[in-house]
């Protein structure tokens, strides 16, 4: 699929940008958005030149929930093949080996709030605003929220946002740990491209390995994950870009990567 309706896919350099495209209705998540956020990562997370996705919204919002009219249709079975799509681009994206950074410029409700939540950084505008409105709709959160906002903020808040459906505001989000950083608003693309920009200079084989125990250790007991930990941590020995970190370090020069 290259003929994206609703949302925009580009490359620059080594960074891909997927932009939410839907600004007149919030950049709310409908199967045709879900359907095409899943090629676009996919496509990213298959280009080896690509070592950084960003993702947007254009306009207001970054995403402003799934797609209220849309829903409001559903009969329990297209309810569940909408969740199960939902879960599956979530889940995509919290696994695709290509790190994903949110760059959140405004609501991010509902359905937005958990695609942010399964990216690996977010960075907020100042202006942005975090929510799980769901159970004032008569519904619960279906695109995996009532199972990463505990994991990112505790239990407590989670439970406090889902159940009261309250918004926060940016600085409150950082405050909870569902933000990493909290920038002016008109200089979110740049902060954002220049935290990728850091992970672009690191070696990409080790950028792979650390997204990965962290994200299956998380789910493991803690003697797994140390085994888990231990036996991934050996595999960057067999790369040429292990023995360039290392020998650039030692020989007090810039490291040159070879991905390989
Ligand atoms: N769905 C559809 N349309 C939307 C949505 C949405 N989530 N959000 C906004 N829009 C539309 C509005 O209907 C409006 O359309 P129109 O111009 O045709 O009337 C347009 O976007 C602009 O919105 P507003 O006029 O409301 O703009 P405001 O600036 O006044 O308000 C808000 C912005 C606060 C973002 C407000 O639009 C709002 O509250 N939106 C809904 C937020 C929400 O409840 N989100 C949660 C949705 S439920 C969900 O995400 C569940 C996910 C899991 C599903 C799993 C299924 C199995």
């Amino acid at each position: 699929m290259t003929d994206y309706e609703t949302i925009r896919y580009e490359i620059k350099g080594q960074i891909a940008y997927i932009t939410v495209n839907r600004p007149k209705a919030m950049n709310a998540l409908n199967s045709r958005v879900l359907d095409e956020l899943y090629d676009a990562f996919e496509a990213a997370g298959e280009d080896d030149d690509i070592r950084v996705i960003i993702l947007t919204g254009e306009g207001k919002a970054f995403v402003a929930g799934a797609d209220i009219a849309e829903m409001s249709k559903m009969t329990p079975v297209e309810a569940r093949e909408f969740g199960k799509k939902g879960h599956k681009l979530m889940n995509f994206i919290h696994n695709v080996e290509t790190p994903v950074i949110a760059a959140i410029n405004g609501f991010a409700l509902g359905g937005g709030c958990e695609l942010s939540m399964a990216c690996d950084i977010r960075i907020a505008s100042e202006n942005a605003r975090f929510g799980q409105p769901e159970v004032g709709l008569g519904l619960i959160p279906g695109f995996a929220g009532n199972l990463r906002l505990p994991r990112l903020v505790g239990k407590g808040m989670a439970k406090y946002m889902i159940l009261t459906g309250e918004m926060i505001g940016a600085d409150d989000a950082l405050r909870i740990g569902l933000v990493q950083k909290v920038v002016a608003p008109e200089t979110l693309d740049e902060e954002a491209k220049k935290i990728a920009d850091k992970i672009c200079a690191q070696a990409p084989i080790a950028i792979k390995y650390a997204k990965d125990v962290i994200n299956n250790g998380y789910d493991m007991d803690l003697k797994s994950a140390s085994a888990y930990e231990t036996n991934t941590f050996s595999i960057p020995f067999a790369s040429e870009d292990m023995k360039e970190g290392t020998s650039a370090f030692l020989e007090k020069r810039k490291p040159e990567w070879k991905n390989r």
